[in-house]
């Protein structure tokens, strides 16, 4: 009997075959970006249900895995896409797209960071400061965080006030030079650049301030909800 790991569809994947990616990964039949995107991709779902954190440590070079805490996740686009601002605000607002396009943007280039173990080093970035959303909306006095909802309806993610206005927390509408793509989160998804990639939500809909701080999916996990990255990641813009 082999040890109990993560498994796939129900499935358990052995230890053994976990060592043997491992080993595949290291003799360098992991390189060329398609083929390191598709192993990433193929480990992502594994790693979530890896109780070893093994997985996560695979070397399949400098490369984003595709997370998502959900088996499928609708589509949307510029005629269906909507976020809300709402909750604890003088003014609540739904922003198409087009909307937030038209706001002012913001460019970073930054080292992302998963809590796991990967990272990929200085992305671009470029969208809309979670700042210039919030002053519209006017928080209410009694008002200290920030709720995070996803259309995947199962994410959430929260942060402090003062963390949501942090000029480097961005409503994120690209990514690795181009409109976020699906897999990524797309067509918005926040970014919240001093921390750990959990804090920042794929797919995000809507954005409510609270009163509190709501501990967010993976923080009902065990994620600290000090997602701050010590110390912290290059910064190149
Ligand atoms: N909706 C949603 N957002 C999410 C996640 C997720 O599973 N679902 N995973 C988080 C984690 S742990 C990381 S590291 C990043 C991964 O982003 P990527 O899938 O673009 O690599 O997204 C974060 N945001
Ligand atoms: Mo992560």
């Amino acid at each position: 009997m082999e040890e109990a790991g993560p498994e796939v569809d129900g499935k358990p994947v052995g230890r053994r075959a976990i060592l043997g990616l491992i080993a595949l990964a290291g003799a360098g039949v992991a390189s060329g970006t398609a083929i390191q995107d598709g192993l990433a991709n193929f480990l992502a779902p594994l790693e979530l249900r890896d109780p070893t954190g093994l997985i996560a440590l695979i070397p399949v070079g400098d490369t984003f895995r595709f997370y998502s805490v959900t088996g499928t996740v609708p589509t949307k686009n510029a005629q269906t896409y909507r976020l809300a601002i709402d909750g604890m605000v003088t003014h609540t607002a739904s922003y198409t797209l087009a909307d937030l396009q038209a706001m002012p943007q913001t460019a970073l280039v930054r080292d992302f960071q998963c809590i796991t173990g990967w990272h990929v080093p200085q992305v671009h970035w470029s969208g809309v400061r979670l700042s210039t959303l919030l002053d519209r909306a006017a928080p209410l006095a009694g008002a200290t965080a920030v709720r995070f909802r996803s259309f995947d309806g199962t994410y959430t993610e929260s942060l402090t006030l003062d963390q949501a206005r942090l000029d480097d927390v961005i409503v994120a509408l690209q990514m690795l030079g181009g409109p976020i793509t699906h897999n990524h989160g797309g067509p918005v998804r926040m970014y919240v650049a001093p921390m750990y990639g959990y804090k920042s939500t794929k797919w995000v809909s809507g954005i409510e301030l609270t009163a509190n701080v709501d501990p967010g999916y993976w923080e009902h996990r065990g994620y600290p909800v000090d997602g701050f990255i010590n110390p912290p990641q290059g910064n190149g813009a």
